[in-house]
């Protein structure tokens, strides 16, 4: 692929904490565009998806937070995706993660895809098992056809079989038992120590063969230390080279076709290192090389 298209999803109503919204700025401002150009690739910004701007502060009551307006911008980013052309290669810039549900089911276009997301949560809880309420918590479950029915009714995109979580470290009760019962694969960060990452992503090529990939980087991935602006981070995260190695590797697959990264909170960061981060990190999977 020689053509790139970048969508920004101001988005912080699946989080609790306020300016992840802010992130498609900090991920451009880290540069990503013109060292996409770089590379060699045509990019194209298409600019933001429209995001309520209902109050996350001003959140009442229980159940699901926000699900409507979610719902409403994760079906124009759906919208948007499942129009680009074949052969585009879309990067989505988040935004808390609640928006993969579009991404993910727009660059499938209804074809069976591979999904490996990268975080170091699972993001497969329900309205039942969710602790928070919080429709971040949910994207992989609701793409897998598990959760609320007005999501899963229009981003159910993806057999969990075909799902393979990297890098995680922090379970819902209720989640794990899910995950096991789905029968997604999890490395958690256990199994990243043991294994190493380089033999995870070739376990990780082979499970999902032939499938056109997307991939779906959370910044809390990281090691907090690397990428602090983010909402929940966790110690333990993956080290600088451990996050380009999976990239790299993934990259050398060629077949990877889509690309989110998600809950960049500059509010919380330091001078836009952990933007910075991921942009690093989407220019390794898009092909960049030491040597
Ligand atoms: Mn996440």
């Amino acid at each position: 692929m020689e053509r790139v298209a970048v969508v920004g999803v101001p988005m912080d109503l699946g989080a609790n904490r306020r300016g992840v919204d802010m992130g498609p700025s900090a991920l451009r401002y880290a540069r990503l565009l013109e060292q996409l150009e770089d590379l060699g690739y045509t990019v194209e910004d298409l600019g933001d998806v429209p995001v309520s701007l209902a109050r996350a502060s001003r959140r009442r009551g229980r159940g699901l937070a926000y699900l409507e307006e979610i719902r409403a911008a994760a079906l124009v980013l759906k919208e948007r995706l499942a129009a680009l052309p074949e052969g585009v290669f879309p990067i989505v810039l988040g935004g808390d993660h609640s928006l993969s549900m579009g991404s993910v089911a727009g660059a499938a276009r209804g074809r069976r895809v591979g999904v490996v997301w990268v975080d170091a949560h699972a993001d497969f809880n329900t309205p039942e098992t969710s602790p928070s309420g919080n429709v971040h918590g949910m994207p992989l479950a609701v793409l897998s056809g598990l959760g609320h029915p007005r999501l899963t009714e229009v981003f159910r995109a993806v057999d969990p079989k075909d799902v393979v979580l990297v890098g995680v470290r922090s379970l819902d009760p209720g989640e794990k038992r899910l995950l096991k019962e789905a029968g997604v694969r999890v490395y958690t960060m256990h199994e990243v120590d043991r294994l190493g990452v380089a033999r995870i992503a070739e376990e990780v090529l082979k499970h999902l063969q032939g499938l056109p990939l997307h991939v779906s980087l959370d910044a809390d991935v990281l090691d907090p230390t690397l990428a602090p602006g983010v909402g929940t981070p966790v110690p333990g995260g993956l080290t600088y080279r451990e996050a380009h190695l999976l990239m790299e590797i993934l990259a050398e697959s060629g077949r990877v076709q889509s690309l989110d990264l998600v809950e960049v909170n500059p509010i919380l960061d330091e001078r836009n290192r952990t933007a910075e981060m991921l942009v690093g990190l989407a220019l390794s999977l898009l092909g960049k090389r030491i040597f």
